[in-house]
């Protein structure tokens, strides 16, 4: 180790904690308890504290912030949705993502780079088209191009798939597509509810809920019992096993979904290409690293590892689209957990059991709703009322067949 970055690891004047501290003790009461430290328990943590001034707030996280789909997910932001309520919430996101890094005062590498989902098919193209014109409908930047503004503004793509699929017909663009550093998200938003007054308590799992008459009364957790009236649980794929601790009935299924990363080469990719018929994505990091993606893995499992059959389908797919990709190198593999909805949309929201607030049903698209999670839930937690861009994601909309299919706008296969 360099004896600089020794000297300056054991130098008191940057004494641990650098971006948010750790509290000894969990006190027996708070106003507000969250379950989850990703990117959405924090954002809500953080925006409690300062747009509503409630501060006594403390995030639990089984393990450590960012561990699960905020830390394992291929960074993607983009607005393109398939619905109105869904196309508007995604895009009040892409507002705030857009000027996070200044408010939070955290580089968060944001980058817009241009969003591309290819079509191989007339079908694919319809779908493309009316995400188009839903998009534009509501002032979002999205259109239809052509399969040669496609390889004018990415010259290394075969369209022709090496003929080994079916030839790429056109794309729905959007330039606003982004890409940002997922774990700095769930550090800076850290950060700012730590300052806000927030306490996070890592390594801390909830074991139970205690729910009087219809209400929450507090959380039982493996350091002792909290007293609260309020509780957000914004656990992701650990949702199933919440819902059950307040006898809540969600639609919900968990499948793994996995990602890898390359070693990193020259930038060449400028744009974040979408393939949903090939079940693959890719983007180039700041790094220079190829971050690249698939489809769900077909069976419902609660486990992050990776497989060899994942590395091996992704990688023919990636050659289909960049023939010249045969010699990069693997760095790593890694696997999220996915609750998926069937309407491909979130459950967001108050629910009967009084108290009780569920972010949930994140699927494959949950980091880039970080921020406007956390908006719109900080919002729902402190005034009891489901903010307006949040209504039509209920859970009491599975009971009155109101769903929200965003099925033809998720950039993975399924
Ligand atoms: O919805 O943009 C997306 C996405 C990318 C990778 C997985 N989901």
């Amino acid at each position: 180790m360099p004896y600089r970055l020794l000297k300056f690891g054991l130098e008191r004047a940057y004494s641990a904690p650098r971006m948010f501290r750790s509290p000894p003790t969990l006190r027996d009461s708070y106003d507000v308890v969250i379950f989850g430290g990703g990117g959405h328990g924090l954002a809500a943590a953080h925006y409690l504290a300062h747009e509503h001034g409630i501060r006594d707030v403390a995030v639990l996280e089984q393990r450590y912030i960012g561990h699960g789909g905020t830390g394992r997910n291929t960074a993607i932001i983009r607005s393109n949705y398939l619905t109105e309520e869904g196309a508007r919430f995604y895009e009040f996101s892409v507002d705030l993502y857009r000027d996070l890094s200044r408010a939070l005062d955290f580089n968060l590498f944001y980058s817009e780079r241009g969003h591309f989902t290819l079509a191989h098919t007339p079908a694919s193209l319809r779908t493309q088209r009316w995400r188009a014109e839903v998009n534009k409908h509501l002032g979002i930047d999205s259109e239809v191009v052509d399969p040669a503004f496609i390889k004018e503004t990415i010259p290394e793509i075969d369209l022709t798939c090496g003929g080994h699929q079916p030839p790429i017909v056109g794309a729905l663009y959007h330039p606003p597509g982004a890409i940002a550093r997922h774990d700095a998200v769930a550090w800076a938003y850290a950060r700012g509810a730590d300052q806000g007054g927030v306490e996070i308590h890592q390594q801390t799992s909830v074991t139970g809920i205690e729910i009087a008459d219809g209400k929450v009364a507090g959380v039982h957790t493996d350091r002792g019992f909290i007293k609260t009236r309020k509780v957000l649980s914004a656990v992701a794929g650990w949702t199933p096993q919440i819902q059950r601790m307040v006898g809540l009935r969600t639609p919900l299924t968990v499948h793994p979904l996995q990602a890898l990363v390359t070693e990193p080469y020259k930038p060449w990719l400028d744009a974040i290409v979408v393939s949903a018929s090939l079940h693959t994505y890719v983007s180039q990091s700041s790094r220079g690293e190829l971050v690249a993606g698939a489809s769900l893995d077909p069976y419902e499992l609660t486990s992050m590892r990776s497989t060899l059959d994942f590395a091996e389908g992704l990688a023919g797919h990636m050659m289909d689209l960049f023939p010249f990709l045969g010699h990069v190198n693997v760095l790593r593999q890694w696997a999220g957990l996915c609750d998926m909805t069937p309407d491909f949309s979130p459950i967001m929201g108050t629910t009967p059991v009084g108290g009780f607030y569920i972010d949930a049903g994140w699927g494959t698209w949950g980091f880039k709703a970080s921020p406007v999670c956390g908006y719109t839930m900080a919002h729902t937690v402190a005034t009891g009322e489901d903010h307006e861009l949040i209504r039509a994601f209920n859970l009491a909309r599975f009971g009155g067949f109101e769903l929200v299919g965003e099925k033809g706008a998720a950039s993975v296969g399924h």
